[in-house]
């Protein structure tokens, strides 16, 4: 009897070790535990056995039993382990998120369009001359022939600050004044970008806040051939070999003579169309030739040296070049309208 317990606890732990799964357990289970399970019947036949056997038979028959017990538990144990690790291996859900790529920044389409009109110049010789936006009274308006009470002042009335005379510039031709004194009595070409701000009404054509690319060059013996020829390579570089412009007569203070440069129309050559009003012709450009007061102003002998001067509104050219039609969108922050100009 003793003989057939360790047999069959050996049998029945070895059996035990090869199982791997649920299945395989239950049956285990069954074929020792069960009702007519192996263990089940020798632990019945212990009853059977001369009075004097019982007692150690049933002791050893217990221990196997608690043996079997345990080495069933832990064997039940491993293999659920072994399962889930299984499942989680196979049914492996993700759950990260993909990561958000960083969404590229660009620059802004009046950004671009500066930089442009910087490398066209740059061909032509002019370097960036930055002055500031906080201006004097005497310097926007005083030194470019505007004293107070001008009616010119009227075109570019702006923001005052509580400061008497300190206001936020009107164009960047005071500008002119800066670099004319820091570069006197040499020759030089500059041209001189930068946000300007005006007091107006607002409109598809007009911002409180705009850029503008004032030009600059002074030296002996320029002419207004010289700002014509500089205009028309800028028309060609910006807008295409092909294109003309014309020269209007004008008035600015602290130009004279001056003009308006008007490109032929980029939509029609010439014909005629909505965009410039059946005219034929763009403007794009006040310009003219340094007065001599704003020479002398600068520091520089107007009998001796001459200049010229022109000013432009890089989003109006961005507006031509782009066919955008309203200056709102510039600076409105909506980026349905900045994305289309990656
Ligand atoms: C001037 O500001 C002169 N200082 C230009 C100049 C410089 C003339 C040097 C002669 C010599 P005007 O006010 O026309 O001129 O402005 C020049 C350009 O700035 C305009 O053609 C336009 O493109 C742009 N501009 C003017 N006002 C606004 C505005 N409110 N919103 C957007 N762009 C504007």
């Amino acid at each position: 009897m003793l003989e057939e317990l360790y047999q069959l606890e050996a049998k029945a732990k070895n059996e035990l070790e090869a199982i791997t799964d649920v299945e395989g357990l239950e049956a285990w289970r069954l074929a020792y535990f069960g009702k007519k399970g192996a263990l089940t019947m020798l632990l019945r036949g212990i009853g059977k056995l001369p009075a004097e056997e019982r007692p150690q038979a049933g002791n050893i028959a217990n221990q196997v039993k608690s043996a079997l017990e345990a080495a069933f538990e832990q064997r039940q144990e491993a293999v659920r382990r072994a399962a889930l690790a299984e499942e989680l291996a196979q049914g492996a859900m993700d759950v990260r998120l993909p990561g958000r790529p960083p969404s590229l920044g660009y620059l802004h389409i009046s950004t671009q369009t500066l930089r442009e009109i910087y490398d066209i110049f740059a061909r032509l010789g002019f370097h960036v001359f930055r002055s500031r936006e906080v201006e004097d009274d005497v310097t926007n308006f005083q030194m470019l022939n505007l004293p107070p009470d001008h009616p010119a002042r009227d075109m570019w009335s702006t923001f005052y600050t509580t400061e008497p005379g300190v206001l936020l510039r009107t164009h960047t031709s005071p500008g002119q004044i800066h670099a004319m004194r820091k570069y006197h009595p040499e020759p030089f070409r500059v041209i001189l970008p930068g946000k300007c701000y005006r007091y107006e009404q607002v409109s598809t054509r007009h911002e409180h806040m705009f850029f503008q690319v004032e030009g600059l060059a002074i030296g002996k013996h320029i002419t207004m051939a010289d700002l014509k020829g500089v205009l028309e390579s800028f028309a060609r570089q910006m807008f295409g070999a092909n294109r003309r412009l014309r020269f209007r007569p004008s008035y600015f203070p602290f130009t004279e003579p001056s003009a308006e440069a008007d490109m032929d129309c980029i939509l029609c050559g010439g014909e005629g169309c909505q965009i410039c009003k059946q005219t034929g012709w763009l403007e794009i450009l006040g310009c003219g030739m340094v007065h001599p007061q704003v020479l002398r102003n600068g520091g520089y002998d107007p009998d001796e040296y001459s200049g010229f001067a022109f000013g432009m509104g890089p989003e109006r050219i961005a507006m031509l070049k782009h066919g955008i039609t309203d200056i709102r969108y510039f600076f409105a922050n909506d980026l349905r309208f900045l994305q289309q100009f990656p």
